[in-house]
């Protein structure tokens, strides 16, 4: 029988995250003032992102769920027998396990993860669904070069998966040199499975960023709740608020935290003035046409050989090679 095995390596050169308070001083310098979308994600954030994820109004999740449920087969043939997946991000995994489930004889499951106990967490869960898939975690930055575990056998190609429409939070610029990075870490044979929102009508975007029940706003403000247990800062929550619009030129949800009166906050040893209405760029969440992406890919040196969108034309996978 085969044996079940996981295990998890760590990647030495994670930038270490002690310089919380600097990382944040330098974007409150900047005009106008911009935080990292990063910051979002600590363990109050990530439960209130899988939230938004059941939200009437946040269709990306359900409409790639809906995509992988139609097509992983197909895509599953598209990448062939003996891949090796390495997964960019580790997520819930819902539609890792989707793929998981029609792949033929994968060589090995490699997620790359910032977060240690979202990591631990579904490596554990995907080990036991998955057991005879050997599980190689890394536990690092997937934005920076990253040193591959040597896999239990020879693969037939690399596939890196990068599902969720993450590619959104990048801007151009950023998310073509990720793409290229990607490219490199694949090799010649290898490709990228990755996941990306389609444009379509501003209400309809919009009302995604803004859910009723009103999730989304306490997920960005989450941020600063963050920012005062750990870097002692005292933002006084009552007085800052969500701000989520389409800037339809770019092809993006911007969205802010909005300063609702003038006033003072410390950070560190600093003092920083917030006048009224001032905005802050917390994320961006690009939305890509298929020709907009293949646009994209192109700068990195990569074409679309496949894509596949929901039934309701929602959201869209795009595999790509070189
Ligand atoms: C996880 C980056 C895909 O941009 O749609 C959801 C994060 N932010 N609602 C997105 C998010 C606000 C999400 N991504």
């Amino acid at each position: 029988s085969v044996q079940a095995s996981f295990d998890i390596r760590d990647d030495d050169r994670r930038p270490p995250v002690d310089d919380l308070l600097g990382i944040v001083q330098r974007g409150l310098r900047a005009r106008p003032k911009r935080l990292p979308s990063w910051l979002f994600y600590d363990e109050r954030g990530s439960q209130l992102f899988e939230d938004i994820c059941e939200q009437p109004e946040y269709y990306l999740t359900r409409s790639e769920i809906a995509l992988m449920d139609t097509h992983a087969g197909d895509i599953a043939d598209v990448l062939g027998p003996d891949v090796r997946l390495v997964e960019y991000g580790s997520g819930n995994a819902i539609k890792t396990r989707m793929l998981l489930e029609h792949l033929h004889a994968p060589v090995s499951y490699v997620p790359v993860e910032i977060s240690a106990e979202p990591l631990r967490n579904s490596t554990q869960a995907l080990n036991e669904r998955f057991p005879g898939v050997p599980v190689q975690a890394l536990h690092a930055d997937f934005t920076r070069p990253l040193r591959l575990p040597i896999p239990p056998r020879a693969p037939r190609r690399t596939v890196i998966y990068f599902p969720g429409s993450t590619i959104g939070n990048f801007e151009a610029r950023d998310a073509a040199d990720l793409l290229r990075k990607m490219r490199g870490e694949m090799g010649d044979n290898g490709g990228i499975l990755i996941g990306a929102d389609l444009k379509k009508d501003t209400a309809t975007i919009e009302a995604a960023y803004n859910d009723k029940a009103g999730v989304t706003s306490e997920f960005t403000l989450n941020m600063l709740v963050r920012l005062n247990r750990e870097i002692g800062s005292d933002f006084d929550l009552s007085s800052f608020r969500h701000r989520s619009h389409y800037n339809v030129m770019a092809g993006r949800i911007e969205t802010f935290i909005v300063s609702t009166r003038d006033q003072k906050v410390r950070v560190g040893k600093q003092q920083v003035g917030f006048t009224a209405e001032e905005a802050m760029q917390v994320e961006y969440s690009c939305k890509y046409s298929p020709e907009d992406f293949a646009a994209l890919a192109g700068k990195a040196g990569l074409a679309v050989a496949h894509e596949w969108t929901d039934p309701q034309g929602m959201f869209a996978v795009y595999y790509l090679v070189r």
